[in-house]
Order: structure tokens, then sequence, then C-alpha cells
């Protein structure tokens, strides 16, 4: 999709860097996207996805950038890509000339002072559409442009010591452009579990006024924001037209919450008759189960929903201040079912208080519910949450060896944590007791081959049982 500027000199390469055991690249970054989207009118910009376009070493992403030489190099940073990233910096920086290195992103905003350790120039702190090109016309030169004191949710260093300059006001996301998704170079972006890989990401609100303490609120903090659903759904229409895509995934973290926003967003979808597909794969909360809505999502081509039920034991989701209760997952699965929703139910194991029963409570939950999927993390104290907090305060973490802060994989994987209760072995084994409870069933084998209705769905079955037990056999 990327237009040809190869003999431009490159103002800024955005970069998603490598994760090792990665999972899935569902989606591209939409981050990234909206950064491109506000940089482009001023300046060349690149994009590279490093798992998305098969680079997965750091050798690899220096060796791009030296050949590229872009005068600044930006990197989106979850907590698991700082290693790597660190990598890619330190080595670069070794060289004669390198380039102005940013990054913001999840562990970027939740501890910029320890990501400039990484060698890192400038952070962007939490979102940045209007930050990245105030960076940009600094570090360009432009005249009139903001010092770095000036420029608002940054961090830098200067004589050694940290500098995070004011706080910057959420914006009105009303007035974003479309993310750039030309700029991208894939086309495609294959999923195990849809059907298919024309898909890009749209998304229709900003934040989540809820405060679990396993979530990540760093970024969009505790509101919520919500775009006008008719551009939203023209932004749909121009992805359709321009992309081609055939499927959209919606990944507002909170998307029915509002039901007014949701009831005139699907209505829109209808009227347009655009003819897609689209899920909601980030979950949505079980107490804003509302049979109208979810009737006219369905209507309106959503067919895949995510939950967020995180435990079988009212006082775990209790302490995890979810604010919701078993009874109402219960009532959520039912009328999802009803409605014929392929249904992913997320369930965390580790919570400070769990015990072998509270688990054992999940998986007879889990098996209570019989979704389509569900899927066990073990719950990791991630910087940005309350529980990195918690456990950080207590001394309880064990490594700030961020590649071990993986909640997919326990597979090379050191203990992060002290839990107050269960050993590391113990917690790794109760959620392969899960896996295997809930999938090797006779009652989930059956209920998936009763959901079939065509050989493309039969097709797509295969896929995920590949995929799953290929999860299994090199992660649990
Ligand atoms: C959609 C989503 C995904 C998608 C797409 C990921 C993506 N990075 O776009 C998929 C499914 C692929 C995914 C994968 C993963 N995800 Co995820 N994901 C999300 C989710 C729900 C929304 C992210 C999003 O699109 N936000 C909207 C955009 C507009 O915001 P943004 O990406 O943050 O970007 C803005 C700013 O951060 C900043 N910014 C971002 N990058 C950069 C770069 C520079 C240079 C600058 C200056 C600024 C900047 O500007 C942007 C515009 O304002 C968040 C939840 C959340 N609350 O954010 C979790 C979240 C980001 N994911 C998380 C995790 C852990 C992961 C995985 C590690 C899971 C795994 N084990 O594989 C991987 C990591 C993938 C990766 N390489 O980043 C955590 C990160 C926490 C942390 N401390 O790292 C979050 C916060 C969820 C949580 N647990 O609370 N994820
Ligand atoms: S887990 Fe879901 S409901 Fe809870 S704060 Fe995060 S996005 Fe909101």
């Amino acid at each position: 999709m990327q237009k040809d500027k190869k003999n431009d000199a490159v103002d800024i390469l955005l970069v998603w860097p490598p994760i090792e055991n990665y999972f899935s690249a569902a989606v591209p970054s939409i981050g990234l996207a909206y950064l491109a989207a506000v940089l482009e009118p001023h300046y060349n910009v690149r994009i590279l996805e490093c798992n998305n376009e098969g680079m997965y070493s750091a050798d690899a992403v220096i060796e791009y950038i030296r050949k590229m030489k872009p005068r600044v190099a930006g990197f989106h940073l979850a907590t698991l890509c700082v290693p790597c990233t660190e990598e890619i910096v330190k080595a670069l920086k070794e060289d004669d000339e390198c380039p102005v290195f940013l990054a913001g992103g999840p562990h970027a905003s939740a501890l910029p002072a320890e990501t400039l350790d990484t060698g890192i120039d400038y952070i962007a702190i939490g979102e940045a559409e209007a930050t990245i090109v105030e960076l940009m016309d600094y570090i360009c030169g432009k005249p009139n442009a903001l010092s770095p004191d000036d420029i608002e949710s940054i961090a830098f260093k200067r004589d050694g010591q940290t500098v995070i300059t004011n706080k910057r006001k959420l914006l009105d996301v009303n007035t974003l452009p479309y993310p750039a998704w030309h700029l991208f170079n894939k086309e495609d972006y294959s999923g195990a579990l849809r059907k298919t890989d024309k898909i890009l990401p749209v998304m229709s609100s900003r934040g989540c006024p809820e405060s679990c303490t396993f979530c990540y609120k760093e970024i969009f903090g505790t509101s919520i924001r919500f775009r006008n659903p008719k551009d939203v759904v023209d932004e749909i229409e121009y992805l359709k037209d321009t992309f081609q895509i055939e499927q959209f995934a919606i990944l507002d973290e909170n998307f029915t919450l509002s039901k007014k926003h949701a009831m005139e967003f699907c209505n829109l979808l209808i009227e347009r008759d655009l003819n897609l597909g689209w899920y909601l794969g980030n979950g949505v909360r079980v107490d804003s189960t509302d049979e109208e809505v979810i009737a006219i999502m369905k209507k309106a081509g959503n067919y895949r929903i995510a939950l967020g039920v995180d435990s079988g034991n009212d006082d775990i989701l209790k302490e995890l201040k979810k604010r919701i209760t078993k009874e109402q997952a219960r009532n959520a699965v039912a009328v999802y079912k009803k409605y014929g929703y392929e249904i992913t139910t997320f369930f965390l194991i580790g919570a400070p208080s769990e015990t072998k029963q509270t688990v054992q409570d999940t998986i007879d939950f889990a098996i209570e519910l019989n979704p389509d999927i569900a899927s066990f993390n073990n719950l990791t104290p991630l910087p940005g949450s309350e529980l990195y907090k918690y456990y950080d305060a207590k001394g309880d973490l064990l490594t700030k060896d961020w590649r071990h802060y993986n909640y997919f994989y326990y597979k090379d994987r050191d203990p992060v944590y002290n839990h107050p209760t269960l050993t590391w072995d113990e917690l790794r084994k109760l959620r392969t007791k899960a896996y295997r409870k809930f999938y090797f069933r006779f009652g989930y084998v059956f209920s998936q081959f009763r959901r079939l209705k065509s050989f493309s769905d039969f097709t797509l079955l295969l896929k995920k049982a590949f995929t799953f037990l290929g999860f299994m056999k090199t992660n649990l």
C-alpha cells in the first residue's frame, strides 16, 4: 500500500518493534497509523511493522534503519518490545551518524524515566497526535517550533536528569484524520480466528471509564470519548472503497457502554448496506448486555464478540475491581448465544487472592458457559496497571527484564512476581489444566461441529484447531 517514495529522504520511520514468541499478528497498529496521518502533510513518513512484515530480530531492524537513514526513528513500545528496541537503539548509537530516537505507546507512557535509559531521546507520554508533530518540528528545526520544555507530555534527559513536561489535555477525537493505512506495506493481515485476511481496524471511541486493577490506564485515562458515528461509518466506507476490506475490527475498549452510540453506528451501517463482517475482539463488558443493541449489532454484520468474564469467583471479581458478577456473565453469554454469535471469553489466572479452588471455580464456570473460545491468560502485572504498582510497592516484582512480562506464554519465561500464595509453577500448571479441561471435552467438540453451516466454516474450524494445538504444544 505504501507510496513509492524510495528516492526521498525519510523524515521519520515509525516502527512497531519485533516481539519474540508472538502469538497472533491480528491487526496492524492503529496508533502508528494515526501518527502517520497527522505527520504526512508535513513530513515524509514510513512505517515498519516488524512482526507483521516477518522481521523478527533486532539485527534485521538495525540493518533496515542503517540503509534507510531516516532523520528520526519512532518506536511504539508495549512492554514486551522494550528489550529488542533497546538493542536496536544502542547499536545504532554506536554509528557515526544515527537518527533521533522517539518512543511512545503503553510502556513508554507508563515508565518514561526508565524508558529513556534505553537510549531513546524523547518520549511522548500518552496520546501523541499533537505531541509528535511538535517534536518533529523541533527536531527538524522548523521556524517557530516549540522548545522541548514547552512541548507538553514529553520526557527527555538534560545533563543526565530526566525532564517530564506538563501534562497535555486529551484531544477531541472528532478532529482526528483517518489512519494512514496507505503508508503500510502489507495488504492482508492473517488471523486464525476469522474468515478473511482483508481486514483493517477502526476505533469508534477512545478510553474506558472503569478501573480494573490489571488493565492499562496511562494513555486514555479513565474517561471515554466517542466519535461521531457518522464519521466512523464514513471511514469504514472509505476503507472498503480504497483498500477493498471484507471485514473490520472495532478496537474500542468499551464499545457497548453507550447504547445510543452503538445503536446509531449500527443503524447507519445497515443503511449504507456495506456488507462487511466485523467483530469486537478486545472484549466488551458483560454488564452492558442489552438485547436491543445485540440484535442490531448482529443485523449490522457483527458476528464475533469477546467478553471480559475474567473469573468464575465473585470475590476474585471484586478484588480485580471488575464491578461485574458471574450472574451478569451468564446472562451475557446466553443472550449473545441466542443471536448466534461466536463468543470468546477472557479469563485471568493469578489474582492476588487466587487459590487452587478459585481457579477451579473459573474452570467450572468456563465449562458451564461453553463459549467457542475460552482464553486463560496468566495475570501479569504490566506497567501502567494498578497491579503493577501494587507488586512493585511490595517489592514483589522479581525481574524488570521485560521479555518475561508475557501473559500468553510460559515457555522460556522467568517468574516476574511473587504471588502471595501460589508458586510460579503452580500458576503455570493451573493454567495448563484450565486449557485441557475446557478444550478436551466431548461437549465442546460437539458444540463446535454443531455450529458448522458450510465447508468454509469447517476449514476455519480446522485452522483454529491447528493454531490452538500449536499453541498448546509449544507454550503451556
Ligand atoms: C488493539 C490492541 C492490540 C492489537 C494491536 C496492537 C497495537 N499495538 O496497536 C493486537 C491484538 C495486535 C495487540 C497485541 C498486543 N498487545 Co495489545 N492492545 C490493544 C488495545 C486494546 C488497544 C490499542 C490501540 O489500538 N489503541 C489505540 C491507539 C490509537 O493508541 P496507541 O496504540 O496507544 O497509540 C497512541 C499512543 O500510545 C502514542 N504512541 C503509540 N506509539 C507511538 C510511537 C511513537 C514514536 C510516539 C511518539 C507515540 C506513540 O500515540 C498514539 C496515538 O495517540 C490496548 C488497550 C489500551 N488500553 O491501549 C492493548 C494493549 C496495548 N496491549 C497490550 C499487550 C500486552 C499486547 C501484547 C504484548 C499481547 C501479546 N502478549 O502478544 C501484544 C503486543 C503487540 C505490540 N507489538 O505492541 C497491553 C500493553 C501493556 C503494556 N504495558 O505493554 C495493552 C495496554 C492491554 C492491557 N493489557 O492492558 N494489542
Ligand atoms: S478491563 Fe475492560 S472494563 Fe476494565 S478497565 Fe480495562 S477496558 Fe475497561
